[in-house]
């Protein structure tokens, strides 16, 4: 178990707090968007959490983005949301490819943390819980060939992203199922998603069925379309026409 971040986070518990009072006061402080009320945070927490610094040192809100409470559920099309029928193909340019079932997906070593997300569309939720597993310890125990920079996953109905190897071997990056101590509910990617919390969110693939590690990368489905290859919030990658 690891908390990379804070688990106090005094940002976000100020943004939940302020928004009780906001919602209490005003009633009109939330927005009806996507069938859901996403309440928008106030200019002043946005300003703390410009000012804030990561222990990276970048700042802990990306520039263009504003912050919301909790996950906004943007789509895509779902699979089967039960753990039980769940099967996670690890593959690719691998010694040992494996199938792992939910069930064994719990006897690895579960990671709990708290982590922020950017989504491209602008918005941000900051220090909810996620628990899972690394991804590098699936890569480990698949044994990556020489040579693998690249990491496609797979999910339901065909929607693919990809990630370079590093950012997919990062400690914060997960195979998550479970969301602010509940399971990962159906619009946010029941029942396992990945997570790369500093990519931009369309990075973190709901309904996960593959982890396939490549040699060659291959652009997915939101990279077809318009978004940038690598995707990293803090430099604004956010279309493929900026990239070099
Ligand atoms: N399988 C699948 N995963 C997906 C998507 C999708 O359409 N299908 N959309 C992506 C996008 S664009 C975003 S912003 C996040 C949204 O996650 P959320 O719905 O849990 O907020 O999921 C990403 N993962
Ligand atoms: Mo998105």
């Amino acid at each position: 178990m690891t908390a990379p971040n804070d688990p106090a986070d005094p940002l976000a518990r100020a943004l939940a707090r302020r928004e009780l009072l906001r919602r209490a006061a005003a009633g009109t402080v939330v927005t009806a968007l996507g069938g859901g009320l996403w309440a928008l945070a106030g200019e002043g927490l946005i300003r703390s959490a410009r000012a804030e610094t990561r222990a990276d040192g970048r700042p802990r809100l990306p520039p263009g983005q504003r912050l919301i409470t909790s996950l906004k559920p943007m789509g895509g099309t779902p699979g089967d949301p039960s753990r039980r029928n769940w099967r996670l193909k690890v593959h690719g340019d691998v010694a040992k490819p494996f199938e792992l079932d939910f069930a064994e997906l719990l006897q690895l070593e579960q990671v709990e943390q708290r982590c922020d997300v950017h989504c491209v569309t602008g918005w941000s939720v900051l220090g909810a819980q996620w628990k899972g597993v690394r991804i590098k310890d699936l890569a480990d125990r698949a044994g990556l060939n020489k040579g693998v920079r690249h990491v496609i996953f797979e999910a339901a109905a065909g929607y693919t992203a990809n990630v370079r190897l590093e950012d997919a071997l990062a400690p914060t990056s997960l195979v998550a199922y479970e969301h602010d101590t509940r399971p990962l509910a159906r619009p946010n990617g029941a029942p396992v998603r990945s997570l790369v919390p500093d990519l931009y969110f369309w990075k973190s693939a709901k309904y996960l069925t593959g982890i396939r590690f490549a040699r060659r990368d291959q652009r997915g489905y939101w990279e077809e379309r318009g978004y940038h290859n690598h995707a990293d919030p803090w430099t604004e990658e956010r279309y493929s026409y900026q990239e070099g």
